[in-house]
C-alpha cells in the first residue's frame, strides 16, 4: 500500500530498482491529503498511520516501515543489491538511513510544520487540510527548523557519492525546477536560520540519484 509521497516513493523506487514489474503488485493509494491514514481500517494495517506498509500472504506479519520495505523488496528477486554489502560501507548506509528517519532529521519538519498562520494556511490550501487538521504542529516549527540544519549538516558529511550508499529521498514539495536547484528549500530555512547552505556533496547527492533511471520512472513529475 503506498501513496503519492516521499517515504512511500522508497517502495517504488526499490521496486522499480529490481526490476519487479507493475503486474506482479498491486498499489492501494492511501492519500494523506485526505487524512486516509487515520482511517481505522488503513490503522488495522499500520497502527502507526504512516505509509508505505506491504501486506502479503507470505508475510506473517504486514510491514510497516519504509527501510523494511525497501529490504523485502531487495530480497524477492536476484541479488540483493540495494543495501551494500562491504561492511564499511553498509554501517555508513546505515548512519545516513538512521539521520533521515530521525525526529530531528525529519522531512515532516518541513513538509507540514509552519511556523506562522501565513504558511500554515499556505499548507492547508496546498491540499493537506484534512490531513493538518489531525496534527499540533505550530509551536516547535522554528526550533525544529534549526535543529534540522544541524542533521542536513551531517547528512552532507555522510554522503559518499555519488549516491550516498543509501536510498532515502526528501523533498520540498515545491515546483519541478526549484526542487532540482535547492533555492527554494534553503530560503525557507533560512528564516529560521539564517546562515544555513546546503552542502555541496548533499546538491552532488542529489544531481547524480535524480539521474537515475528508476528515479526518472517513479518522480516523473520532476522532469
Ligand atoms: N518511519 C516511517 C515514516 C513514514 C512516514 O512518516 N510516512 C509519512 C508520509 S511520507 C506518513 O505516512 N505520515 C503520516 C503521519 O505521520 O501522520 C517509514 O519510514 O515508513
Amino acid at each position: 500500500m503506498a501513496s503519492k509521497v516521499h517515504w512511500a516513493q522508497v517502495s517504488h523506487l526499490a521496486l522499480a530498482e529490481k526490476g519487479v514489474s507493475e503486474n506482479e503488485y498491486d498499489v492501494k493509494d492511501v492519500d494523506l491529503f485526505a487524512a486516509d491514514n487515520f482511517n481505522p481500517e488503513y490503522l488495522k494495517v499500520n497502527p502507526n498511520g504512516t505509509v508505505p506498509s506491504i501486506t502479503s500472504p507470505s508475510l506473517d506479519k504486514n510491514i510497516i516501515e519504509s527501510v523494511d520495505v525497501a529490504r523485502w523488496i531487495d530480497g524477492l528477486k536476484g541479488e540483493r543489491t540495494l543495501v551494500p554489502s562491504d561492511a564499511a560501507a553498509k554501517s555508513r548506509a546505515q548512519a545516513i538511513i538512521d539521520l533521515v528517519h530521525s525526529y530531528d532529521g525529519r522531512t515532516d519538519t518541513v513538509l507540514f510544520n509552519s511556523r506562522n498562520d501565513e504558511e500554515m494556511n499556505a499548507k492547508r490550501n496546498f491540499g493537506f487540510k484534512d490531513y493538518l487538521e489531525h496534527k499540533q504542529f505550530y509551536k516547535e516549527t522554528d526550533e525544529a527548523l534549526k535543529i534540522w540544519t544541524r542533521e542536513l549538516e551531517r547528512l552532507d558529511s555522510l554522503l559518499v557519492l555519488p549516491y550516498a550508499q543509501a536510498h532515502a529521498m526528501w523533498g520540498a514539495g515545491s515546483d519541478t525546477t526549484q526542487i532540482h536547484n535547492f533555492d527554494t528549500l534553503e530560503k525557507l530555512i533560512q528564516k529560521s536560520a539564517s546562515n544555513f547552505k546546503f552542502g555541496e556533496k548533499t546538491r552532488e547527492w542529489w544531481a547524480s540519484i535524480t539521474a537515475t533511471d528508476s528515479f526518472k520512472k517513479v518522480f516523473p513529475q520532476l522532469y
